[in-house]
């Protein structure tokens, strides 16, 4: 355990950094504690400006993430809770606005805030024994995270309703085919992210980090507006070396070494 985190693990390897949520008895469910780490855990990630993905995963077998802690829950005002589901609010926003792709490794169940923290990823593989679902409304409540939102966006509202309203639990193969992961993984899910990370990787840093930028960003505005925010970074690459070493590779019919900048 990174002595600096008591709930997560984070590591670099090669150009990739792994989060790893760890709290085994809770199944990896989300606290105040947590969550806080996780943001500083995001902030130390996004310093190193050499990582090219991010992926995030949960300790063992059995769970990605449980959802929120609802031990914790239980107890809150009406205050205390909507400064909780600001703050997980604000972690999420932080995943999808984390400079490089984040992938998410799901390896087991993602109930609740961990479908939800899945969904505020770029790229979702999962483990065929992965469970989604927004079980929010059998406990009295409504996905506080950001589910009743992202969810919706990647699903479309009829399918985000159902799950939201009946609290079903999805298998992974389901997942797959309604468009809330990319793919199931034989194996181990973590090296599969990995092997991706190392795909995205070979790509020229800078121009993947905008490609982020113009999906993320501008996913809720107008065609237009959306068209120009890409117009506008599409033209960006033109002062980056990256665009210079990538097209000049291409044309000397050579392997680009880029630098990122
Ligand atoms: N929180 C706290 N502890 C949890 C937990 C969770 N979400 N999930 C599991 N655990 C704990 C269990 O209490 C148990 O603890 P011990 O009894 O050993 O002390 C331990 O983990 C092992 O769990 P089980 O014994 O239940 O294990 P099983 O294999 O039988 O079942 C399960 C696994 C994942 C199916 C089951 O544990 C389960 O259903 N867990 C709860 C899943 C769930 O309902 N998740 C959604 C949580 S609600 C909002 C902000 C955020 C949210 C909502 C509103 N606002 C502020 C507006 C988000 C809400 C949620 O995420």
């Amino acid at each position: 355990m990174s002595p600096r985190y008591a709930n997560l693990t984070l590591e670099f390897r090669g150009l990739a950094a792994l989060i790893t949520i760890d709290r085994p008895h809770a199944l990896n469910a989300l606290d105040t504690a947590t969550l806080e780490e996780l943001d500083d855990a995001l902030s130390e990630a996004a310093d190193h400006d050499d990582i090219r993905a991010l992926i995030l995963t949960g300790a063992g077998s059995k769970a990605f993430v449980a959802g929120a802690d609802i031990a914790q829950m239980r107890e809150f005002t009406v205050a205390e809770a909507e400064d909780f589901s600001l703050h997980g609010q604000s972690v999420l926003d932080g995943l999808s606005g984390f400079p490089a792709p984040v992938i998410a490794a799901v390896n087991g169940y993602a109930l609740g805030g961990g479908t939800e923290i899945a969904v505020a990823c770029d790229l979702i593989l999962c483990s065929a024994n992965a469970v989604f679902g927004q079980p929010e409304v059998g406990l009295g409540v409504i996905p506080g995270f950001g589910g009743t939102q992202r969810l919706t966006r990647l699903v479309g509202p009829m399918r985000a309703r159902e799950i939201v309203f009946t609290g079903r639990r999805i298998p992974a193969a389901e997942a797959v085919q309604i468009g809330l992961a990319l793919r199931v993984v034989e194996g181990d899910v973590v090296e599969a992210a990995m092997e991706l990370a190392t795909v995205i990787a070979r790509q020229g840093p800078v121009a993947v980090r905008l490609a982020k930028r113009a999906i993320n960003e501008n996913a809720d505005a107008a065609l237009a507006t959306a068209l120009a925010a890409e117009r506008t970074l599409f033209a960006h690459c033109f002062a980056t070396n990256d665009q210079d070493e990538g097209m000049a590779a291409f044309l000397e019919k050579r392997k680009a070494v880029f630098r990122g900048a």
